[in-house]
């Protein structure tokens, strides 16, 4: 048997970086055309936007959502809605496709039985970046999140749990899954402003779809 430096990562294969969050290095990969297609068709029902911060800050992020809540922001605050505002129907239904890969991704990282309710699909252009934040909106913190990366790859930043506290750095690349939970589940995370290095499945763009059990 030889072991080759070259070799691509077993499909198996999970790296844990924290006591609850792991990163399944292309568990996504042989779903990622089929990913892409069903966010194409979620956005010509819920067209991607760039949503406006209590803060009164547009998110160089654009977003949508499938599921039967959605994450949304505006002056007033963040919340999860049934609807999407800009057409007040509800948000197009998660795939079946999707809430089987979130759920054999935290399976995979030892969190059995997770059902989302929410899938948010962030779109990000080179120059686009997530600033620190905890995702605090969710009712229930005893559910994982699973976050799916495809197109260009990004840094992620994964910090304590206070803003102030060190972050380190892991480079994501398209078909990459990371699942967090346990007492990481509320750690300060963030992405770094992405470099323009096209994708051949995407071009220019980073997709991320983020699992949530919300409601
Ligand atoms: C770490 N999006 O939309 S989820 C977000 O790449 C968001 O677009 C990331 O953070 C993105 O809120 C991917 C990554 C994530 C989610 C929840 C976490 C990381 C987390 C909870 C605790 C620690
Ligand atoms: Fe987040």
């Amino acid at each position: 048997m030889t072991l080759d430096l070259f070799d691509d990562p077993p499909r198996e294969a999970r790296e844990a970086i924290g006591p609850g969050a792991f990163v399944l290095p292309g568990f996504a990969l042989p779903f990622a055309d089929e990913l892409l297609s069903a966010v194409k068709a979620i956005s010509q029902d819920a067209p991607f936007r760039h949503l406006v911060t209590p803060g009164g800050f547009t998110m160089s992020v654009a977003l949508t959502n499938c599921g039967a809540l959605g994450w949304t922001s505006d002056r007033r605050g963040y919340r999860y809605s049934p609807t999407d505002p800009d057409t007040g129907k509800p948000w197009p239904a998660m795939p079946t496709s999707f809430a089987r890969l979130a759920r054999e991704a935290a399976s995979a990282a030892g969190f059995d039985g997770f059902a989302p309710d929410a899938c948010l699909v962030n779109r990000y252009a080179p120059g686009a970046r997530l600033s620190l934040h905890q995702d605090k909106d969710e009712h229930d913190y005893g559910a994982p999140i699973v976050s799916v990366s495809l197109g260009m790859p990004a840094v992620f930043l994964f910090g304590g749990h206070e803003r102030g506290d060190k972050a380190v750095r892991i480079p994501l690349q398209h078909g990459d899954v990371v699942v967090w939970g346990g007492e990481d589940r509320l750690r300060y995370h963030g992405v770094l402003p992405l470099k323009d290095q096209p994708h051949p499945a995407l071009g220019s763009l980073r997709i991320n779809l983020t699992f949530r059990k919300a409601g």
